[in-house]
């Protein structure tokens, strides 16, 4: 058994959370839940981003006190990742004096003792939307563009981290393939920042100004900048800092850093360079995902296209929303969201597509057999194979015509289909992985119409039990394969079969139960 240890950013608490914070979630939560399937020891955790000017600001504009806003929007995130059904192990909150600060402070000491800190003065521009500073090249008509909003003049004393000093050792990390940046493109982005040099950056601001933080170690004047506070929470929730450290012994480093394209520069330059001067491993891979946008643009409170995930949620459940955003949308580059699309896709792949294929197999199986299905044996099963058709999907080179293999269910399952399927979830392709499980559905369907059992019935029941039986593994192996997706459906379909678990081997004999359509349609 190994260990298996994926974040997802801590979000800011400055607003409650939409779409783009589901998605998040929802995508580490299936690469974990994928883990634990294949019996990994896993640790997925997630939380939220509570301390900076931008959280204090909109505190204050909601007119409550600090503490009191954060933790009601918290409450709000933890609520999403309950309603979306997302198996986090833990949920750190960087206002969390107990388990977050001691980490952060040790962190920073390391960097001291490295001699990587030291005071200089700041003078530039800060973006409090960002919560960075930002040069003049970043501006459009002297505003930000992502936030419509001028940024603040600064000069300042601030303590910098020495990033410079950690351009060539990332370069090596990179080379050597200590870090692995997914896809590709984000990692040649990477090396075009440390192409240019890595400049040191700013990792403090002075209380005076900004007390809504983690005070610096030592000089009480200064308060830590965010993204050294936030970048913390990946280890302090491990207990990095604090008493016991054995989970942090366990599970660092991380194996995947899931983050959007958003946040490149801050885990894969000033992450990984805080983590060698402090002597700490680096993660495996960073895993940058592109952003949703809804209806051609980008989310914006301004323009008022802002997706509320509980919304969804209620309308359409938890794994439809889960299933549009994980096969439908593109990991890797800016997918789009809009109710139409979603619409279609739970019309067309949900209600027709998984709900019918199981209700359609077990209702046979209840008229024809009783609602039971025995062990039938090897021979009978490798007599009704899958049509020569079946590889397509899998883009596996097919042989010629005369050489074609025809399948039996369980053998294409276990010795084609899951590979190809472990294979996608290796290189966290997890659009791939669902269209495998989906072309899967598209065969068994034709097998269906290959094999006729509702006529076959008519004429050769022994054959026609065989093929149901093979329909009902395949059942059973979609299921398995959409588990990390859609998990309560899942588990759903288990029991409509009467299996207790996701091992194969105990796939032997079935016993259905009528079921309501596992995705209702919609008016
Ligand atoms: O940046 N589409 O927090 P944040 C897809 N606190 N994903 C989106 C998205 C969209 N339109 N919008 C946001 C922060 N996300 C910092 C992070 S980590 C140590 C600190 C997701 O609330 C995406 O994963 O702005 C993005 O990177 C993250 O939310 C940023 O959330």
């Amino acid at each position: 058994m190994s260990k298996f240890y994926i974040t997802t950013p801590i979000f800011y608490v400055n607003a409650p959370p939409h779409l783009g914070h589901a998605y998040a979630d929802i995508i580490a939560d299936i690469i974990a839940r994928y883990h634990r399937l294949r019996g990994d020891e896993t640790f997925f955790l997630t939380g939220t981003d509570e301390h900076g000017a931008k959280v204090a600001r909109a505190a204050e504009k909601a007119g409550v006190e600090i503490p009191k806003f954060v933790e009601s929007v918290r409450e709000n995130f933890r609520k999403l990742a309950s309603v979306l059904n997302i198996s986090n192990d833990d949920f750190i909150f960087t206002a969390d004096e107990e388990r977050h600060f001691p980490g952060a402070i040790k962190l920073w000491k390391k960097l001291e003792e490295a001699g990587d800190i030291y005071k200089g003065v700041y003078e530039g521009m800060y973006c409090v939307g960002h919560e960075a500073f930002i040069t003049e090249k970043d501006l459009e008509d002297g505003k930000c563009p992502d936030h419509n909003e001028a940024p603040q003049i600064i000069k300042e004393e601030n303590y910098f981290f020495r990033l410079s000093k950690y351009t060539e050792p990332l370069k090596k990390a990179v080379e050597f393939g200590e870090l692995a940046i997914l896809p590709k493109k984000r990692a040649h982005e990477l090396s075009s920042l440390l192409e240019e040099g890595l400049r040191d950056i700013s990792f403090s601001r002075p209380s005076k100004d900004i007390s809504w933080g983690i005070p610096v170690p030592g000089d009480q004047t200064q308060t830590m900048y965010v993204w050294c506070d936030a970048l913390a929470n990946y280890i302090s929730a491990l207990g990095y800092g604090r008493e016991d450290e054995s989970k942090f012994q366990k599970f660092w480093p991380a194996d995947v850093h899931l983050v959007g394209k958003d946040i490149l520069r801050f885990h894969t330059a000033f992450w990984p360079a805080m983590l060698l001067s402090a002597g700490l491993p680096l993660p495996k891979t960073i895993l940058v995902h592109g952003l949703v946008r809804v209806g051609g643009r980008k989310m914006s409170k301004t323009l008022g296209n802002v997706v509320d995930p509980f919304e969804i949620v209620k309308n359409y459940g938890a794994d439809a929303f889960r299933y549009y955003l994980s096969r439908e949308v593109g990991l890797f580059e800016d997918g789009e969201f809009t109710e139409e699309k979603f619409a279609a896709a739970y019309e067309g792949n949900l209600v027709k597509g998984v709900g019918n294929y199981v209700r359609r197999v077990s209702t046979m199986i209840e008229s024809y057999f009783a609602g039971s299905l025995g062990e039938i044996g090897e021979e009978r099963v490798a007599a009704v194979p899958l049509r020569k058709g079946s590889l397509d999907f899998l883009n596996i080179e097919k042989k010629s015509d005369s050489e074609i293999e025809f399948f039996s269910i369980p053998y294409f399952v276990n010795e084609i289909l899951w590979k190809k399927y472990v294979e996608a979830f290796a290189s966290y392709e997890v659009n791939r992985a669902a269209d495998i499980a989906f072309g899967f559905l598209k065969e068994l369907d034709s097998y269906v119409d290959d094999y006729k059992p509702f006529k076959l019935i008519e004429t050769d029941k022994e054959k026609a039990e065989a093929v149901l039986w093979s329909l009902s593994y395949g059942a059973l192996a979609l299921a398995k394969m959409l588990y990390p997706f859609m998990p309560a459906t899942s588990e759903e379909i288990l029991k409509i079969y009467g299996v207790e678990s996701f091992d194969q081997n105990s796939w032997k004999t079935f016993k259905v139960s009528k079921h309501a359509q596992l995705f209702p349609k919609k008016e």
